[in-house]
């Protein structure tokens, strides 16, 4: 049996649910490792349908995604909605409502999304609007475009209907008052435990989709994009493959095209597990000076196997599979 034939009949048996290990041999692939270490790659664990893993700690986002997959909504929705949980909610302070602004008191905001076809949307260093995976989403599907920026993409969002309202709270303006009497400008690694959503999730047909949003970089330069809204970097999706998202240093993301490497590695018979472990090693091979960044992967694959590798303790994962909600610890490159 071919592999996305196998695929696609796993994911039509019962409820939509698969479950089960799936070894598929090394003919059935266009992979280039050697047969023998194919067949030990490919020897997932499958997991079940539907299936939605985020960056971070946040469960009621994982929880709003499933519950519309379990309605048999499609996995662009869930993805949607999940990330919107984060972005209307003010005491994450990277993310929407609440997010740390830049260096003169801004919140700006990127976020991009994808769908099961490879279309994508996203907005970049957009201002006061809460929801960017939405107006992203509107840019993909209203425009014939794929990326707009500041003025243009808040002047569009408010003629789809969204309201302008200011972003900044008060425990956020206080941080940042705070921040500019230092005057010395550092990115903060794994800030508040609770930071960039990137989330990845498959439907009941076995569809993936993902989306991705921030406010970037705390007290970043103005006018700065981190790696968030950009295609193949903060987020990449190929429905034949599966899916990948980035949280971190963003000019780190970008510089190695994170999520496209981790999704053709996938594509090569590497497990999700594997690709991010890649990708990361690919960042610590070009900028060996670790020690002031962090990045963060999550990965996965159309069986709904899922990865995750990042530079320093402290990153974790949200998934919500089975019925269950669950925040692991993910692990770490920087164990000295
Ligand atoms: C950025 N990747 O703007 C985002 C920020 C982030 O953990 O994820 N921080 O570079």
């Amino acid at each position: 049996m071919k592999r996305r034939k196998f695929i696609q009949n796993a994911s039509l048996t019962g409820l939509g649910v698969v479950a089960g290990t799936a070894t598929l041999s090394c003919k059935e692939t266009t992979s280039e490792k050697p047969s023998e270490e194919i067949n030990k790659t490919l020897a997932v664990t499958t997991g079940t349908f539907p299936i939605v893993i985020a960056t971070w700690n946040v469960p009621n986002a994982t929880a709003k995604a499933w519950e519309v997959l379990q309605n048999g909504n499609s996995a662009l929705d869930a993805v949607e909605k999940g990330c919107m949980v984060e972005e209307a909610n003010a005491e994450g302070q990277s993310v929407g409502l609440g997010g740390l602004p830049d260096r003169d008191g801004n919140v700006t905001l990127d976020a991009c999304i994808m769908n099961k076809e490879g279309n994508y949307g996203a907005v970049v260093c957009m201002q006061n609007i809460i929801h960017p995976i939405s107006v992203a989403r509107k840019v993909m599907e209203e425009t014939p475009h794929v990326i707009l920026a500041g003025k243009g993409a808040e002047k569009f969002a408010v003629s789809e209907g969204f309201k302008r309202e200011s972003l900044l709270t008060k425990t956020s303006k206080k941080k940042w008052e705070e921040w500019k009497k230092t005057s010395k400008y550092k990115p903060i690694i794994n800030i508040e435990n609770h930071d960039t959503i990137g989330m990845l999730a498959i439907d009941k047909n076995g569809d993936i989709s993902g989306g991705c949003t921030t406010s970037g970089l705390a007290y970043k330069m103005a006018g700065r994009v981190g790696d968030s809204p950009i295609i193949g970097s903060g987020l990449f999706i190929d429905n034949e493959v599966g899916g990948a998202t980035a949280t971190g240093m963003g000019e780190e993301v970008l510089k190695t095209v994170g999520s496209f490497l981790i999704v053709e590695l996938m594509r090569q018979g590497r497990t999700p597990q594997e690709a991010c472990e890649e990708a990361i090693a690919r960042i610590i091979k070009k900028s060996p000076n670790i020690e002031d960044f962090q990045v963060g992967y999550i990965a996965m694959n159309k069986q709904g196997e899922t990865g995750a590798y990042c530079i320093h303790e402290g990153f974790s994962t949200t998934k919500y599979e089975n019925g269950s909600n669950e925040n692991t610890p993910v692990d770490f490159y920087n164990k000295a």
